[in-house]
């Protein structure tokens, strides 16, 4: 159905009125419903950033799961598994805020399996240590927040809503990182020296989570038009940079970038460009676990197979028990 509607595009121009009166229905602040008419630039490009967040929300399971066995109390594991269990759900409401535009669940899927759907290029690199589960907490979950806060009031209702649930579990998730930061900060040498490594480490990767800079983004001008995107890309890095340079700072932390200064004039700290080459490579498929997390969904997918049958059948054989009994 998904391939149905990208093919069927580019009838565009009978719809000049109707693309005119719905940018008015944006710009007027109104909320867009599934079954209201919608221009398919605007209905593809949800799916498609819809259908990235969602992957995000699973993808980024896999680099916290692997610390859950190994957490070092059993409070820091209990709060661990529930964020990750978090993480499936916000998963799931993205996943189902994604069907109410015409393309189905196992056509999302298909799309992440086959590379043809992107999902955040930060889950692309691994958790070494401990720190790096406080690190994630704080750095991936706030710059997260940064970007999630706004998109409560994006134009699209069903999206907005699931935004409302999920900015409220991630402030929850930034505390419990920073908590764990704090916490290591505070101990041996050698806890501060892990939560220093990965500070070093996840600081590019998190402000590449924003995408590329506004003048390489391609999205950015007709998305904020439609409301789809609240805020540019630069715009969200700025202010990511500027509320946790002062965390570093509270936690005895430096921030791996020499050139960090307060602009007075600006009002902002100036700061370095994370790689963007690095960025792309990452994106292409290059990262260093890349392979792994996509084989890992992959396999997912196939050992679950017989979940989803059993669940099927279920649901065939009762609605059969209901046709016969009415
Ligand atoms: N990773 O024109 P642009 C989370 C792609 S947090 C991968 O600026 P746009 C979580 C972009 O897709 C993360 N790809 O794009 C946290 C486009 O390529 P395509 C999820 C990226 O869409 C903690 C190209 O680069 N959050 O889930 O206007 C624990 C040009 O970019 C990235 C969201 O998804 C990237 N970092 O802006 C667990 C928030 N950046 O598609 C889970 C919703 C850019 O044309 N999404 N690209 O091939 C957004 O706000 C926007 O989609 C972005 C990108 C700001 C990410």
């Amino acid at each position: 159905m998904y391939a149905q509607m990208v093919k069927s595009e580019g009838s565009n121009e009978k719809h000049t009125e109707q693309d005119t009166a719905f940018q008015a229905r944006i710009d007027a602040g109104e909320k867009i419903e599934p079954k209201e008419w919608m221009p398919e630039g605007y209905r593809r490009t949800l799916i498609r950033q819809i259908g990235q967040h969602a992957h995000s929300e699973v993808v980024g399971q896999l680099p916290e799961g692997n610390w859950i066995t190994r957490a070092p109390t059993l409070e820091r594991k209990a709060n661990l598994l529930a964020k990750v269990q978090d993480e499936a759900g916000h998963g799931l409401y993205l996943y189902c805020a994604a069907e109410t535009l015409g393309v189905s669940r196992d056509e999302l899927y298909d799309m992440l399996h086959s590379g043809k759907m992107k999902y955040s290029s930060i889950f692309n690199y691994p958790t070494l240590t401990w720190a790096d589960m406080g690190a994630v907490g704080w750095l991936v979950d706030g710059a997260a927040i940064m970007n999630q806060v706004p998109l409560q009031r994006t134009s699209y209702g069903p999206y907005a809503r699931a935004m409302v649930r999920v900015c409220k579990e991630e402030s929850f998730h930034q505390r419990q990182g920073f908590h764990i930061m704090m916490t290591m900060c505070n101990g041996t040498d050698d806890q501060l020296r892990m939560a220093q490594d990965a500070l070093n480490r996840f600081w590019g990767p998190a402000l590449m989570m924003f995408g590329p800079s506004d003048e390489n983004s391609v999205h950015s001008a007709q998305n904020m038009a439609w409301k789809i995107k609240m805020n540019s890309n630069d715009e969200l890095r700025q202010k990511f940079v500027d509320e946790t340079v002062p965390q570093a700072e509270y936690l005895g932390l430096s921030v791996p970038d020499d050139t960090i200064t307060w602009n007075e004039e600006r009002g902002h700290y100036d700061f370095a460009e994370p790689d963007w080459n690095e960025f792309f490579e990452v994106l292409k498929g290059n990262g260093p676990c890349n392979t792994e997390r996509l084989e890992a969904r992959k396999n997912a997918w196939d050992e679950g197979a017989w979940v989803r049958d059993a669940m099927m059948a279920h649901a065939e054989k009762r609605a059969q028990r209901k046709k016969m009994a009415g």
